[in-house]
């Protein structure tokens, strides 16, 4: 069985963007594929975090995976950071990584944009992204379109690794899911879970009143028609693209179905819809997050990445001489 590595950042709650780019996706996966669900805490360091937060937002999160469907029966659920060989092994691509390749990164560029004291973490997140996927030799990588230039780096370190050491790292193909879902307050910018902004993302666990509330004040242009235009009109674009992947319905049959009828019927019926998909994952999710099912789930999920993850560890350790015999 192939097998598939995908992780979360738990730096907030999970969004719209995140669930309709990546969550919503790996539920299918899970009879064909040998799937790794990681919860990547050390990449949501790389910018400060509160501890307190950060420790409920990981139970959250793993929650969140099985309130959408993954069964950790079937798929391994765990935490980056109760598996030391994560940050080993990102040591050892670091080393492999050239400090350019690293500062060209979109997602450093801007993260580290007009920021003083940016860490190191931040500009290393690639390899330490890179390590993750390989150490599991892994052969499908579930992002959304935004994790692409990072993949598309992975690939390069494990080439650079084989030829110079050892061919021991499976080259991982990117699977990109679906669009790119953009900030309600700003179109021109991904939604993020971390923007400073509330009013820019929904979360999942946003209740009903929230969800509507930040639907109806989405930035949209003057002209009420609801068409798909991404560089004339990219708020309701967006909006239409979150219509479309809720609904599982096309774009074309949405702006046939609100021809005429402008923005506010539009969006009152997306507040609808949004509402009515999530009610059941919250739902499931307040029942898991207060039972036994989310450490009994994580621990269990260590212990087989722990075991795993040791195999290639221990090959790359020794490819380098980093292993006394
Ligand atoms: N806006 C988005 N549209 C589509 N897919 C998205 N993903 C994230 N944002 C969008 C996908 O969600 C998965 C998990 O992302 P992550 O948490 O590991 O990192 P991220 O891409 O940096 O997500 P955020 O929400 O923007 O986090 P912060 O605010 O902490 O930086 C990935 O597969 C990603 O592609």
């Amino acid at each position: 069985m192939k097998k598939i590595f995908s992780g979360i950042q738990p730096s907030g709650i999970v969004t719209f963007g995140n669930y309709l780019g990546a969550m919503k996706h790996f539920v299918d996966f899970q009879s064909s594929y040998d799937c790794m669900f990681c919860i990547v805490d050390q990449h949501a360091i790389t910018v400060p975090q509160d501890p307190v937060s950060l420790r409920d937002q990981k139970r959250k999160l793993a929650a969140l995976y099985m309130a959408v469907g993954i069964d950790p029966n079937k798929s391994t659920i765990f935490i980056q950071s109760e598996v030391p060989a994560h940050a080993q092994m990102a040591w050892i691509m670091q080393c492999v990584s050239y400090i350019g390749e690293l500062e060209r990164m979109t997602q450093f560029k801007d993260k580290s944009e007009g920021k003083t004291g940016v860490s190191a973490g931040l500009l290393t997140y690639p390899p330490l992204m890179a390590a993750d996927i390989l150490l599991y030799g892994t052969d499908i990588v579930p992002v959304g379109d935004d994790q692409r230039q990072h993949l598309e780096l992975t690939r390069t370190l494990a080439e650079r690794f084989n030829r110079q050491y050892a061919d021991i790292f499976t080259l991982p193909e990117s699977k990109i899911l679906g669009r790119r879902i953009m900030s309600l307050q700003n179109p021109e910018k991904k939604m993020s879970k971390s923007d400073e902004n509330a009013k820019a993302f929904i979360s999942m666990l946003d209740d009903e009143k929230t969800i509507t509330k930040k639907i109806k004040s989405a930035v949209t242009d003057s002209d009420p028609n609801v068409r798909f235009d991404e560089e004339e009109k990219p708020g309701i674009s967006n909006l239409l693209t979150i219509y479309s992947l809720l609904n599982d319905q096309s774009i074309e049959a949405i702006e046939k179905e609100y021809d005429g009828k402008g923005y506010g019927a539009f969006k009152t019926d997306l507040a609808e819809l949004a509402v009515s998909v999530f009610r059941p994952i919250q739902k499931r999710f307040y029942e898991i997050y207060e039972s036994d099912e989310v450490d009994n789930a994580l621990d269990a999920g260590s212990d087989k990445a722990n075991e795993q993850a040791q195999h290639l560890l221990q090959k790359a350790e020794e490819a380098m001489g980093l292993q006394r015999s």
